[in-house]
């Protein structure tokens, strides 16, 4: 039996791995702590949310005298911690909210942790959640691997590295028993419709321009939602403490071949005319500081850890489409309201 604390649960990802660990692992109790921002939304749980192993509480990992109230209370013998404002644009407009939840709610859940379980690590473990972003950008050719230098160029992606440092830096000066994954972009389903995939599908659906920032020529490398939480779920119970392993699908797209793909995939589910949907792409003025490539080496996880992703991408890409053209009312939820404005901000005359 083990008590998990998985923090960010509502979310995209979270969501993906707290339905994981439910139904994988039956014996283990489930406790999502979500704060249920914009991004978090209990609906992407539903089909779990009466299992016995699962239980939700929203609280805000910014206040330090709840978590630690928490943990003394509660003794979970791990936390999977995912709890992020996770979007690049909004932290351009808005830096400090990152720094706030990012930063100050990271070191407050590993200060929570150290001082609950009171120096005794033995079957405890601190999972912490990041990103490929924390080692900048790459040019043309290279691979970041667990040994590329951190340098991190937006606020989002400086406040993920901040925390990171703070994970290990309590592994080395406490020794909690931490580990730490950085992973490259996800795609799936429940994915917020403000990030590229999910906000394209939404607007070729609804025949609305497709924004695409500068010349589109930016690599992501993308990896299936569903084959990170695999990834998850092996490093938390096989990474020796204090580990560091890159999750990536080896799956490097520029953005507007992406698109393109996307489009084409479209036109046949809507039975469209093919290239029809292509004519909504539209060229905006690009993100400031915007990352030219992404590319991550996954040897050492393949290679230690035996993982390997699972789908290939025009599949997984397909399956997505399908989600959201699937779940309308999910999508038409999240994207009323307080969706309106942030959208009329951040695109209107770009
Ligand atoms: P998301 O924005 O979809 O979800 C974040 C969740 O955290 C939401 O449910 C939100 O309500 C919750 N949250 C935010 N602030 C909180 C706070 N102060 N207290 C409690 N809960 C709070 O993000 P995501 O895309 O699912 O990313 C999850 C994690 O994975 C993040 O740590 C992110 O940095 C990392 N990551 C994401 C990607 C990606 O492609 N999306 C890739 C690599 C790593
Ligand atoms: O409207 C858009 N047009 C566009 O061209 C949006 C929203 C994005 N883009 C570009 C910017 C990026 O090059 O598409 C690419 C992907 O953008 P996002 O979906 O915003 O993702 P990215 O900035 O790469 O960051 C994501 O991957 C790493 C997640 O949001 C992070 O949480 C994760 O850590």
């Amino acid at each position: 039996m083990k008590k998990i604390l998985i923090t960010g649960g509502a979310g995209f990802i979270g969501s993906h791995v707290v339905r994981r660990f439910v139904k994988n692992y039956p014996d283990y109790e489930i406790v999502n702590l979500d704060k249920l921002t914009y991004a978090g939304n209990l609906a992407n749980l539903r089909d779990i949310e009466a299992y016995d192993n699962y239980r939700f509480i929203k609280a805000d990992i910014v206040d330090a005298a709840e978590m630690s109230q928490l943990f003394k209370r509660e003794n979970f013998d791990a936390v999977i911690h995912l709890a992020a404002e996770s979007h690049v644009d909004r932290s351009i407009s808005d830096p400090t909210a990152f720094v706030m939840t990012n930063v100050i709610g990271t070191v407050n859940l590993l200060n929570a942790a150290k001082d609950s379980w009171k120096g005794d690590y033995e079957r405890k473990r601190f999972y912490h959640v990041s990103t490929d972003e924390v080692y900048g950008a790459l040019g043309e050719t290279g691979m970041f691997t667990e040994e590329t230098a951190y340098d991190p160029h937006s606020p989002y992606s400086a406040s993920k590295a901040s925390s990171d440092h703070f994970v290990r830096a309590y592994h080395d000066t406490y020794g909690l028993d931490t580990v730490i994954s950085n992973c490259s972009n996800n795609y799936g389903s429940h994915h917020f419709p403000e990030k590229l995939i999910p906000l394209a599908i939404n607007n070729i659906k609804n025949e609305l321009p497709v924004p695409v920032y500068g010349k589109g020529e930016n690599v992501r490398d993308w990896l299936w939602v569903e084959d990170h939480a695999r990834a998850i779920d092996v490093i938390f119970h096989k990474a020796a403490s204090g580990e560091t392993y890159n999750i990536g699908g080896h799956n490097e797209w520029k953005n507007i071949d992406l698109i393109r793909l996307l489009c084409s995939i479209m036109d046949k589910k809507l039975g469209r005319e093919e290239g029809a949907s292509a004519g909504l792409i539209t060229f905006v003025t690009d993100r400031a500081g915007h990352d030219l490539r992404y590319a991550i080496d996954s040897t050492k996880l393949q290679r230690e850890l035996g993982w390997v992703p699972s789908l290939q991408f025009e599949e997984g890409l397909e399956k997505t489409v399908d989600w959201y053209l699937e779940n309308e009312k999910w999508l038409n939820d999240v994207t009323s309201g307080s969706y309106q404005a942030y959208y009329e901000t951040q695109y209107h005359g770009r």
